[in-house]
């Protein structure tokens, strides 16, 4: 008897792991190609930035979707340049980096663009990436559909894409059918995160992200690239809410006045736009509090980059 419930207890520890499937899918592509777009979609909420501007993701933002008994972990990466500056390089190594330690990896191609210098450097080092790669042709609401056969058929020749999908990120066309095919290329093994987890980054990195895709959207022209955002306290009240305090790192004291703009204006108007996200991404009311400093040389400030999630390039 004894016996008995004993093996009954161990086939029951076992079977989970024997019908689960779990796997690492890393999204790469070209800057601006949709990638934070299409991992938000996958995970059903906001997890990565988005913006019109290019170079908008800065480290790995792994986000956690299921189909069926499959959980897949998508990995959003920086878009793939040519880079120029130390906080670039650190962007495409990390990008690069998140590639190779994927089972799959899905190269995501702006069909509107089609393949560029950009898609073709990425299409080179890719060969040198082992496992399997998908090919996922996104923005197909933009192009008449006669021109996704050719562009396929010419990315395919370049590169053996085990399948390709043709989806469109912002409006959800095809994105079904792409995680599906995905959650079946997924190993069997037990899942790595609970069931109701969507994001591996802490809620106070998220925050700052937020901010940053704020002032990216109201400032990218006068301040391209050029601040960095630190959630530096995050306290729970007794009502509920919490009251959260970011810096804002710029380069220059000009920049300051900029973020601040007229009258306080500007900082104000990023401040209320980030409040609105943040309390619907931590589902708690919050009083968000902003200040503006200036550390010239914060890109080449290897603390910044630990906070950023990024390896610190020597040179
Ligand atoms: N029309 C259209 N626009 C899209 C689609 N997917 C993304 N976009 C837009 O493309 C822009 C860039 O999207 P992101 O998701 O930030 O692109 P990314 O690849 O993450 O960019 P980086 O982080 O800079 O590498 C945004 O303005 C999106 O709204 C799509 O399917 N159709
Ligand atoms: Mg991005």
């Amino acid at each position: 008897m004894k016996n008995l419930s004993n093996e009954a207890k161990l086939l029951s520890d076992l079977k989970p792991v024997a019908e689960t499937k779990c796997g690492f899918v890393a999204l790469i592509g070209a800057p601006n190609a949709g990638k934070s777009t299409l991992i938000n979609r996958l995970v059903g909420a906001k997890i990565s930035i988005v913006s019109r501007k290019v170079q908008t993701t800065r480290n790995l933002v792994r986000g956690i979707a299921t189909d069926k008994n499959a959980q897949i972990i998508f990995v959003d990466t920086p878009g793939i340049f040519a880079p120029k500056r130390r906080l670039d390089r650190a962007m495409v190594t990390t990008a690069w980096g998140g590639a190779g330690d994927a089972d799959v990896v899905a190269l995501l191609v702006d069909a509107r663009k089609g393949p560029d210098e950009e898609v073709e450097a990425i299409l080179s080092h890719l060969t040198l990436v082992k496992g399997r790669k998908v090919l996922v042709l996104n923005k197909i609401d933009t192009v008449p559909a006669e021109n996704l056969l050719a562009l396929t058929a010419l990315l395919n020749q370049k590169l053996a894409f085990s399948d390709t999908f043709m989806i469109s990120a912002l409006k959800g066309h095809g994105v079904e059918k792409l995680k599906q095919h995905l959650g079946g290329l997924m190993k069997p093994g037990p899942w790595l995160y609970l069931e109701d987890q969507i994001s591996t980054a802490p809620l106070r990195s998220l925050a700052a992200e937020i901010t940053r895709e704020k002032i990216f959207e109201r400032l990218h022209n006068e301040l391209p690239y050029q601040s960095t955002v630190e959630t530096e306290m995050w306290k729970d009240q007794r009502d509920g809410s919490a009251r959260i305090e970011q810096t804002i790192y710029v380069m220059r004291e000009g920049h300051k006045k900029i973020v601040i703009g007229e009258g306080g204006r500007t900082i104000k108007a990023i401040g209320s736009a980030a409040r609105k996200d943040i309390i619907e991404a931590a589902e708690q009311n919050v009083h968000l509090f902003l200040f503006v400093k200036v550390r010239e040389n914060w890109a080449d400030d290897p603390e910044r980059y630990r906070e950023m999630g990024l390896d610190f390039p020597k040179a």
